[in-house]
């Protein structure tokens, strides 16, 4: 039995999953499962089968068991591909990427609330204060990784993988977004990243509606 990932082809936490298993050579072994989750549209079959809090990612082994979010995913085909490939295990650079990917994982994270924010909620009811500092959050972590461009330098690890999908998503959702030039480091690195087949096959797009 192959792993099932429940699947969006917008969401930038599937792509980081999906990344994450071509560059283990693990994703032949995992089927995709187009899932709808939309907030306030509750997916009642989603949630009893696979994620209570229906988000995607979620992960079914090929054992049965169901993992989520994709941070414990990403975790457990790092491990099944050998380990210390992706999350290091010498202990320096193992607490620098876990750092780095949390940074990236948490601007993701605004990143998806603001989309939620513009395009869910309505025109009346958004509060231009909260959207700022989602902002902020994303702006304040693009300047630490320009600060520290040597997080970036080879081998590719979960932290660059979750900055690449950000800047993805950013290019995806928000492409009047000017990130490149306050983040020029940044911007000359994904322009090489984003070359890699893993990042050219799991280009962001609109689910079919
Ligand atoms: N921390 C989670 C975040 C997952 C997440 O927020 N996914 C979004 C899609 S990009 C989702 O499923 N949203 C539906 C909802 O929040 O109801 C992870 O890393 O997997």
């Amino acid at each position: 039995m192959a792993m099932k990932l429940y699947f969006s082809s917008s969401s930038p936490f599937v792509r980081k999953v999906r990344i994450a298993a071509i560059e283990l050579g693990l994703d032949d072994r995992i089927e995709l499962i187009p899932t709808a989750v939309v907030p306030g549209k509750p997916n009642a079959d989603y949630a009893r089968e696979a994620n209570p809090l229906r988000r995607v990612p979620a992960l079914t082994t090929e054992s049965g068991q169901v993992l989520y979010d994709s941070t414990v995913i990403c975790e457990y085909l790092d491990d099944r591909a050998g380990g210390g490939r992706l999350i290091p295990q010498d202990r320096e650079r193992r607490w620098q990427v876990l750092t780095s990917h949390a940074l990236a994982q948490g601007m993701c994270e605004s990143a998806v609330l603001l989309r939620y924010e513009t395009w869910l909620r309505p025109e009346a009811q958004r509060w231009s204060v909260w959207i700022d500092d989602q902002w902020d959050k994303i702006d304040s972590g693009l300047k630490w990784f320009e600060e520290h461009e040597q997080v970036l330098r080879e081998p590719i690890d979960l932290g660059q993988i979750a900055l690449g999908v950000l800047l993805g998503y950013l290019d995806f959702r928000s492409p009047d977004k000017d990130w490149r030039q306050d983040a020029p480091k940044v911007a000359a690195w994904y322009g090489t990243f984003c070359e890699r087949p893993s990042l050219r096959e799991t280009e962001p797009a609109n689910p079919p509606s």
